[in-house]
């Protein structure tokens, strides 16, 4: 017994790994096990003999067992510490050594545009590229006939002989989405629209896709005055200034009425732009008064609920804002022009960080 004891339990001491251990639990205390054929034995004892030898088989089982049980707690904790060794990590390194990618100046401006209207209580809203031509024109107020829907250059989606559906076409502008948003979510409701639109233009200062913010505010409440005040407000955060001033001319748009053309005071300087001071106007964005026809076609009762709606082109702001002369170089993919031009993605922009630091 001694012996057989001695033996196992050096055995143990020895085992390497998990699956040494339980070969050796097999041959010790094993249906087939050498500890176990030992207690068959007794039955073919003396009752003086088994008395004896009974107890003590039965407690080198339990010595063999819980060494066993002992061991395997040791090898583990032996595992865990050499994971946390080898696995070990400086997590206060920098996350790369070298800066592989870039936010475009497009997305960088669009961050900059969501974060000011986001602290006025705007929501972000976004929808299809793609949409029906009632969503992209009759909903905004602009019939068949109507010139702008010829104005706007719209690309129209094939259509197969004899398809029923209704005319899908690449939005010319967000608009839809803000129609789509009125449906969804009701008044009052405050939102912008970033993102992709589409018009069939190609020159110096167009490319066929383009850019755009379209905002929306609609309460029981909303004038003019709260138009101005927001865009002035927009306007400073967005060139970092203290003091613009705008000047609203009366213009035409079919979805809003009146409609005006927002310009803001600059100076132009041996190329630098200058914003706020100077005998300059540069025009910025369109905006108005929505048009009662239009909240009707958002499902929602013009009167009562009232508001105003703007649209900024993001491209040219960001032109304007990060000195950027050529607007086609925007949809290059010029890798150079992208590592000059690029932020730092992780950077979000934020009014307390400073917008654009
Ligand atoms: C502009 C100018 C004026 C506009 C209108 C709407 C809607 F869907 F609410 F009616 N969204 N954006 C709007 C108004 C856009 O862009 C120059």
């Amino acid at each position: 017994m001694d012996d057989l004891k001695a033996k196992y339990l050096e055995q143990i001491a020895g085992a390497g790994d998990e699956s040494a251990l339980e070969a050796i639990r097999v041959a010790a205390v094993g249906k087939k096990g050498e500890v176990s054929l030992k207690m068959r034995e007794l039955g073919k004892m003396t009752p003086e003999e088994r008395q004896v030898a009974g107890p003590a088989l039965n407690a080198l089982k339990d010595e063999i067992n819980s060494a066993l049980a002992a061991k395997k707690a040791g090898l583990a904790d032996a595992a865990l510490d050499a994971r946390l060794r080898d696995e070990w990590l400086d997590v206060t390194l920098p996350v790369r050594p070298t800066r592989e990618g870039s936010l475009h100046p497009i997305s960088q401006v669009q961050e900059e545009i969501t974060a000011i209207f986001a602290e006025l209580g705007f929501s972000v809203a976004e929808g299809p590229r793609i949409d029906t031509d009632w969503y992209n024109f009759d909903a905004l107020n602009i019939p068949g006939h109507h010139p702008a829907r010829a104005e706007m250059d719209t690309f129209y989606m094939h259509r197969a002989e004899g398809d029923e559906r209704p005319p899908h076409v690449l939005r010319t502008h967000t608009s839809p989405v803000q129609i789509r948003s009125m449906e969804k979510m009701g008044a009052p409701i405050r939102i912008i629209c970033p993102g992709g639109v589409y018009r069939a233009d190609y020159d110096q200062t167009h490319t066929p896709m383009f850019h755009q913010v379209e905002g929306l505010a609609l309460d029981k409440n909303i004038s003019m005055a709260n138009l101005k005040w927001v865009l002035e407000e927009f306007v400073k955060s967005f060139f970092e200034v203290d003091d613009v001033e705008l000047r609203f001319r009366a213009s035409h748009f079919p979805f809003t009425e009146p409609s005006a053309e927002v310009d803001i005071r600059c100076s132009w300087q041996d190329g630098t732009l200058k914003i706020g001071e100077g005998d300059d106007w540069m025009e910025i964005l369109g905006s108005g008064m929505v048009h009662p026809k239009v909240i009707a076609a958002g499902g929602i009762d013009p009167d009562v609920y009232q508001g105003f709606a703007f649209g900024i082109g993001i491209d040219r702001l960001a032109m304007l804002k990060y000195g950027i002369p050529d607007l086609r170089a925007f949809f290059d993919s010029d890798l150079r022009w992208l590592r000059h031009y690029g932020f730092r993605s992780l950077d979000m922009p934020a009014l307390h960080g400073g917008l654009s630091r």
